[in-house]
């Protein structure tokens, strides 16, 4: 959204009556443009750059990036992460109504080498475009995650001189990595946010509330957030979602399992539900 949407330093005060220094500026997410009761639900829609085409099949409308920044436009969803070409065609026609999330690595399918991301835009490109939050993919355990670090570090302190908050897509993986979603694993994926400096971490579900617990206890003052995965059964879906909720998880980050559906407003519908109102998966569904 445009600049009065952004939360400044003035406005954040202070946390046990102590002044918040410059680093702490957007750690409140409760202040933050992305967030809604200091939950987050972002729609991802990157997906044309990270899978290609075959993600579109399912629904052929779905690739259409207009029909996606229609559907960013229901209540519940705090923000919309796209790719820069993607913002820079779509976002100045939305920029009242959707807060974008400007992911600014990704790397295409075609390529398949060790997991890596290529930086694609910069901080400053997206701040002028009117981003509320940066987007930061790392693959942590990849022969290439030292210069994703490094890459994650100018960014970071980059969106810090914005004002941006920063979204970690925190994905472990590559060669030495057996099973990438084991409770330690998407543990220290959380653990890898903090350390780093995100404001939120947005990690693969582990499979269960436990796991999930894990990762939020790893994650100390960092926000975590489900990662949506390829699409299941709406029953299925919200459930995860439904444990991830109770695990002290603050939201979601959902691609598939939103614009791969021929409603995707019935099941943000619940999404809403579920996040936002804490009913159960089988509440939201009767709704
Ligand atoms: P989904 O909800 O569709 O899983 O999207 C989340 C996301 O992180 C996208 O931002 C990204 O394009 C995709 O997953 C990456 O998927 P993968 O884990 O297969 O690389």
């Amino acid at each position: 959204m445009t600049s009065d949407h952004i939360t400044t330093r003035s406005t954040l005060g202070k946390v046990n009556d102590v002044p918040l220094s410059k680093y702490q500026v957007m750690r409140p997410l409760e202040d933050a443009s992305i967030a809604r009761d200091g939950k987050v639900l972002i729609v991802a829609y990157d997906h044309g750059l990270e899978h290609g085409p075959a993600d579109f099949e399912a629904v052929p409308e779905s690739r259409d990036p207009e029909r996606v920044f229609e559907v960013a436009r229901h209540d519940a969803v705090t923000g919309l992460a796209v790719q820069k070409g993607i913002a820079e065609y779509y976002y100045p026609s939305y920029e009242d109504e959707v807060n974008l999330v400007a992911k600014l690595n990704g790397t295409s399918n075609l390529w398949m080498g060790e997991p890596d991301s290529a930086v694609n835009w910069s901080v400053e490109h997206a701040a002028d475009l009117g981003a509320d939050a940066i987007g930061f993919t790392l693959y942590g355990g990849s022969n290439h995650e030292v210069e994703m670090a490094e890459e994650f570090a100018t960014a970071q302190e980059a969106a810090r001189d914005h004002d941006l908050p920063v979204v970690m897509w925190s994905y472990p993986r590559g060669q030495g990595l057996k099973n990438d979603k084991k409770d330690e694993v998407i543990a220290y994926a959380a653990r890898q946010a903090l350390e780093l400096g995100a404001d939120v971490a947005k990690v693969k579900y582990p499979g269960s509330r436990e796991g999930m617990e894990l990762a939020v206890e790893m994650a100390g003052p960092v926000k975590v957030i489900m990662s949506g995965g390829s699409k299941v059964s709406d029953l299925e879906f919200l459930r995860s979602v439904e444990a991830v909720m109770d695990a002290g998880g603050k939201g979601l980050a959902v691609g598939r399992n939103v614009f791969q559906r021929e409603n995707p407003r019935q099941i943000l519908d619940a999404l809403e539900a579920v996040i936002f109102e804490e009913r159960s998966a089988e509440e939201a569904l009767e709704a």
